[in-house]
């Protein structure tokens, strides 16, 4: 039979989350880790990169049919970007909630865009919608080796699992 430890682990999913060079150069960077590490997500990865416009076109290829692609990957290639991936039950789905709505004048107060954005193009974060868009992600910004899987001392805690 397996362990509590082990069927929990199985169950936990990542997500990749960025945040853009508005959320950096504005100082966020400590306040939205905070968040997730608040929250009882435990991250697995972690780095400051300025992605080139071609790496920027990547990431968000399925928008390249939209308008605002051509600044938005500018704007995502302009400066530091802070590329992380958070692990959790239920990660993906419930980041996309403490991130809050695209356009941070629809974003409810207590989410991030809510609380620390106005506007559609400096909405200061990236969140994968969804499983495949995770996979992926993490994929395109992260090599296996710099995902790093460890215990943390909280889970026992955060889950109810010994
Ligand atoms: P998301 O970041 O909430 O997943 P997406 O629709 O995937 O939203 O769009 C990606 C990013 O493109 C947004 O975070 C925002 O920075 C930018 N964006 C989306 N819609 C607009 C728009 O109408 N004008 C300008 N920028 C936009
Ligand atoms: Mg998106």
């Amino acid at each position: 039979m397996l362990q509590d430890q082990e069927v929990h682990a199985a169950e936990l999913e990542r997500t990749f989350i960025a945040i853009k060079p508005d959320g950096v150069q504005r100082g966020l960077i400590s306040e939205i880790v905070s968040r997730f590490e608040r929250k009882g997500f435990k991250l697995v990865a972690i780095k400051l990169v300025v992605p080139s416009k071609e790496f920027a076109q990547k990431h968000y290829h399925d928008l390249k049919e939209r308008p605002f692609f051509s600044g938005l990957c500018d704007f995502l290639s302009s400066g530091p970007v802070l590329a992380m991936v958070w692990e959790g039950e239920g990660v993906i789905k419930y980041g996309r909630k403490m991130i809050g709505a695209t356009d941070p004048a629809k974003s409810e107060p207590g989410t991030i865009r809510g609380d620390l954005a106005v506007v559609v193009g400096r909405n200061i974060i990236h969140g994968s919608d969804g499983p495949e868009t995770a996979k992926d992600e993490i994929a395109l910004w992260f090599t296996p080796k710099e995902l790093v899987s460890y215990t943390s001392n909280e889970e026992k805690w955060v889950y109810g699992v010994n």
